[in-house]
């Protein structure tokens, strides 16, 4: 097989990303709080704007990259001939997005056997997107990103994330127990993607998470990981099911920090 130039992959993702954007901001106004309100007509515009949402990416890899396989959230399922899999999450953030909050991005990433390749994030509402190519760094809007070194455990400000099942809430509060009274504070954005954006470029020091979805995490771990972040997770981790991202330093300490309360909460 070829190898693809990095920088048509890098492309064709930020134009998709952008497009799908468009696509989602457009379609906001349908979605109003008031609509949320009422379960099934609050969610239905919201799942229509996920499903348009990933359509439009999935088309444009067709087309551009017929062969690649594909992997969204809504339901996109394409075995690769080629070596290369693209992972979408065509709306992350969803909550905030029906809530009119600008916290929710477009995240596209594309990986071969050794992970993650490309990965681009991007937000409508302020404009801002975030990539990285494997080896070469990441950026945000076009300007090089390096994560801070040194910073202490207990000056740390920590993004994370909930799981929406109730019976994961209660492990998680006891996670949070144990981690609120260690660091300078906590922030809980709704958007796993960003959350790994904003450990990359500085608006937070660390992020973990305890269930996430391979969607969720392809395009931003690998944006936090060029800028210099170490991420821990999958099996046999203090995070089986979920992530962690921060410099090495402070990944160490948080990661000490969870596995004592999972060495209890188990
Ligand atoms: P989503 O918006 O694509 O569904 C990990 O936290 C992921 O779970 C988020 O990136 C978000 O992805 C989803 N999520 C966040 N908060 C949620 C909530 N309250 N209910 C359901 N899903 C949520
Ligand atoms: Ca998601
Ligand atoms: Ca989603
Ligand atoms: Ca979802």
């Amino acid at each position: 097989m070829p190898t693809p130039d990095l920088r048509d992959l890098l492309g064709l993702a930020t134009r998709l990303a952008h497009a799908a954007g468009a696509e989602l901001l457009a379609r906001q106004d349908q979605v109003s709080l008031e609509s949320a309100q009422t379960k099934s007509s609050g969610t239905d515009p919201v799942s229509a704007a996920d499903r348009a949402s990933e359509q439009l990416i999935v088309d444009g890899l067709l087309s551009a990259r017929p062969g690649d396989g594909l992997l969204g959230e809504e339901g996109a399922r394409e075995k690769s001939t080629t070596g290369l899999t693209w992972v979408i999450d065509p709306l992350d953030g969803t909550v905030n997005y029906l809530y009119g909050r600008p916290d929710w991005c477009v995240s596209i990433a594309v990986q071969d056997a050794r992970g993650g390749l490309v990965g681009v994030v991007h937000q409508p509402m302020t404009g801002i997107t975030w990539s990285a190519v494997r080896g070469a760094g990441a950026s945000r809007d076009g300007k090089y990103l390096k994560v801070r070194e040194g910073r202490k455990l207990a000056e740390a400000l920590v993004a994370t994330g909930f799981s929406y099942l109730a019976e994961r809430r209660a492990e998680q509060a006891e996670y949070l127990r144990q981690v609120l009274p260690a660091v300078r504070d906590l922030r809980r954005g709704g958007s796993a993607a960003l959350d790994l954006c904003s450990v990359a470029d500085g608006t937070a020091d660390a992020y973990y998470e305890h269930v996430i979805q391979p969607w969720d995490v392809a395009a931003g771990g690998l944006i936090a990981r060029e800028a210099g972040a170490r991420t821990i997770g999958g099996p046999g981790t203090s995070l089986p099911g979920g992530l962690l991202a921060a410099p090495p330093d402070l990944a160490e300490s948080l990661a000490g920090v969870l596995s004592r309360v999972r060495r209890r909460v188990a």
